[in-house]
């Protein structure tokens, strides 16, 4: 075949290909077997193949392309993602359209009403009618750069039906049933799941991999727009759909606020039954010109209001209640309950949090009960259902010892948390490894509960260190570990050896550490060693440290065994401090000490350090004589003063960000 005869082929192909994926992904109408289907696909694949200058980058065969990114790229959007105010109530719906047609002078106002979709904001640009650039809403001035992400995704177009330039926002989310399917697939693997659809969603499109975003089915709404000439919120919608958009099928144009009430109110009911999770209703000023003229505040536009619902309940019944040992000792009531859809998934478990909880709300054994699922993974008992009570309900009673190791449970005076007093009880020495071994601690992807199980029962690790002893050919006496899953387990041990230092003080399982707090304390010091000598006083002059949180630490550190541990972390390797502390070498900034107070704008305070390192410079996290430039930030702390005592140069995050640009 002559070039000119493949070229008219291959546009003839892809625009039927496009025309199907349209008919698929966007319309859900498809109008040809998959089989069909697959025949073009190959048939463009073939010839692309054979006249490889033929390909452009917005084929359908070319929607995962290239290399894994070492990291994402920031975006400054356009304008800026502004959040959007909420409403709980009719009255503060009211309120909110009394303010509209106050402001406009008008009686009635026509609004538009729309699901609210629960997945992650995204803006879409498009340049020509192609698609060239995406990114994430981030913290709405500041985004990250997605696009090689958000070309996987199946109804969003990569080429339009016209050749506009457009920006484009809308909602990516995973439905129910992929969510569902995802986190099966997970669990088989022994792979951490995900809580609900939409951290699924953000983990999925937070890929540096766009093979495997491309193995997650995504989806989109797109809500917004901006056409010239066109008068009404809704006209857009129109516009966008026919341009190739998937624009969610129930938004309604509402003559004034009580029809747009009747929706919110219709959709409550009716959520239960979409394929996919909304936590609300966005009602908007239709008119253009109404939505100019009222404007915005500093976080929201004054034309449109979310309606929140509350979480989704669902009736069932608590057939047992069993008790859990967490890591901690910390024994937790849970009830085992006759199998209920709730939001998409099955349930038939809710935690009951503690005894106390359960005096509280008269929960008794066989009782009906109402559960609620509010982001968490394990679904809660909000309330039991008295007028069904028979008679034949049973009080739970707190068992006196562990179920797992027979230890005493003690539960101290004025607390609500019994606990199993034995710190080597197997419940804790597993529930220990597996906290470490988590997305939000060291990250080993393929090393989950059932592994870690394993690996315990067999003796092959006593503690979390053990796990960096482990061999391929250990992992291959395990049960269904074949050469190729060992070999990821030991790759993902390996990765987690160069954690950020934050994820590793989160790792150690320190009583009343959250994420939130081993970052402050990740900020403050350089190294484990200088956090283990701190003293109480010295933690409790850290922002948003409290005394408690400071003894806790104090605490863990006073423990010889919790020394051995760190030890042998250092042994294996496990990097144990912030990087480049010490002189980095190379570079403009070569031996220039910065330490970073208050909150940055341009920057965030990891990507500030990070770019410090690169041009060489060191970046430290507390203030001494051999620091050379403290950059302060919006209500910075007591490292300011610090500076100010020892004569630091400070810098105004201005200052900063002109001496980055001057050497990048
Ligand atoms: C967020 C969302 C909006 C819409 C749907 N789902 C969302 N999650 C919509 O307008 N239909 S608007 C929005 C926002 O934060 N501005």
């Amino acid at each position: 075949m002559d070039k000119l005869t493949a070229k008219k082929k291959i546009d003839r192909l892809r625009e039927q290909i496009r025309h199907h994926d349209h008919l698929y992904y966007v319309l859900d109408k498809p109008e040809i077997s998959d089989q069909a289907y697959d025949k073009l696909f190959k048939e463009l694949e073939a010839l692309e193949k054979q006249f490889p200058d033929l390909i452009t980058s917005d084929s359908p065969t070319q929607r995962i392309g290239g290399e894994p990114l070492k990291a994402f790229k920031t975006v400054t959007h356009k304008t800026p993602l502004l959040s959007i105010d909420n409403v709980n109530s009719e009255e503060d719906l009211l309120d909110f359209d009394r303010r509209v047609r106050e402001a406009l002078g008008k009686e009635k106002i026509e609004y538009v009403a729309e699901l609210k979709i629960d997945g992650l904001a995204v803006s879409l640009i498009y340049k020509k009618g192609k698609f060239t650039q995406g990114s994430t809403r981030g913290d709405g001035v500041h985004g990250e750069d997605i696009t090689h992400n958000l070309r996987t995704v199946k109804a969003i177009p990569l080429s339009l039906n016209e050749a506009v330039d457009l920006e484009v926002r809308g909602e990516v989310y995973l439905p129910y049933d992929d969510f569902v399917k995802l986190n099966e697939a997970r669990k088989d693997k022994d792979e951490a799941i995900f809580a609900n659809p939409r951290n699924a969603a953000a983990g999925s499109i937070r890929q540096l991999d766009p093979k495997v975003t491309a193995g997650r089915p995504l989806n989109i709404f797109v809500y917004y727009g901006i056409v010239p000439k066109l008068k009404k919120h809704y006209e857009i919608l129109e516009h966008l759909k026919k341009l190739g958009f998937k624009v969610n099928p129930n938004i309604r144009v509402c003559e004034g606020i009580g029809e747009a009430w009747k929706y919110i109110e219709n959709w409550e009911k009716k959520r239960a039954d979409l394929p996919y999770e909304i936590d609300g209703i966005v009602i908007k000023v239709n008119n253009l010109a109404d939505q100019e003229a009222l404007g915005y505040t500093a976080r929201a536009p004054r034309w449109e209001v979310a309606f929140k619902y509350p979480p989704m309940q669902a009736e069932s019944v608590i057939e047992d209640i069993q008790v859990q040992v967490g890591r901690t000792g910390a024994i937790t009531p849970v009830a085992h309950l006759k199998p209920v859809h709730l939001a998409g998934v099955v349930v038939k478990r809710a935690t009951l949090h503690n005894e106390d909880e359960i005096r509280r709300k008269e929960i008794k054994i066989k009782d009906h009960v109402k559960v609620q699922r509010a982001g968490e993974v394990i679904p809660e008992v909000v309330e039991v259902i008295k007028s069904k009570r028979t008679g034949h309900e049973k009080e739970f009673v707190m068992p006196k010892t562990c179920p797992v190791c027979g230890a005493k449970i003690f539960k101290p005076e004025g607390e609500a948390i019994a606990r199993c007093t034995n710190i080597a009880c197997p419940a804790q020495v597993m529930g220990r490894i597996i906290h470490f071994t988590t997305r939000e601690a060291m990250d080993m992807e393929h090393v989950g509960p059932a592994l870690v199980n394993q690996l315990i029962e067999k003796g092959f690790v006593k503690d979390a260190a053990d796990l960096y002893s482990l061999t391929k050919e250990d992992i291959k006496k395990l049960e269904r570990m074949a050469d190729k899953s060992a070999q990821n387990v030991i790759n993902s041990i390996k990765a987690s050896l160069d954690r950020p230092f934050d994820r590793l003080i989160y790792s150690l399982g320190i009583r009343m550490v959250g994420k939130r707090t081993a970052q402050l304390i990740a900020e403050h010091f350089s190294d484990i060693d200088e956090l283990a000598k701190a003293s109480a006083e010295e933690l409790s002059e850290i922002k948003e440290i409290g005394p408690k949180v400071a003894e806790a630490i104090v605490n863990f550190f006073r423990e010889k065994e919790n020394h051995r541990f760190i030890e042998k972390l250092k042994k294996a390797g496990v990097r144990v401090k912030r990087p480049g502390t010490r002189g980095q070498g190379l570079g403009p900034l070569k031996g220039k000490t910065f330490v970073f107070t208050g909150g940055l704008s341009h920057y965030t305070r990891p990507d500030a350090e990070e770019l410090v390192r690169k041009l060489g410079g060191n970046a430290s996290g507390s203030v001494s004589k051999r620091t050379d430039y403290v950059v302060a930030g919006t209500e910075p702390g007591s490292k300011y003063e610090k500076a100010k005592e020892l004569g630091v140069e400070i810098l105004t995050e201005a200052e900063f960000v002109k001496m980055m640009k001057k050497h990048a």
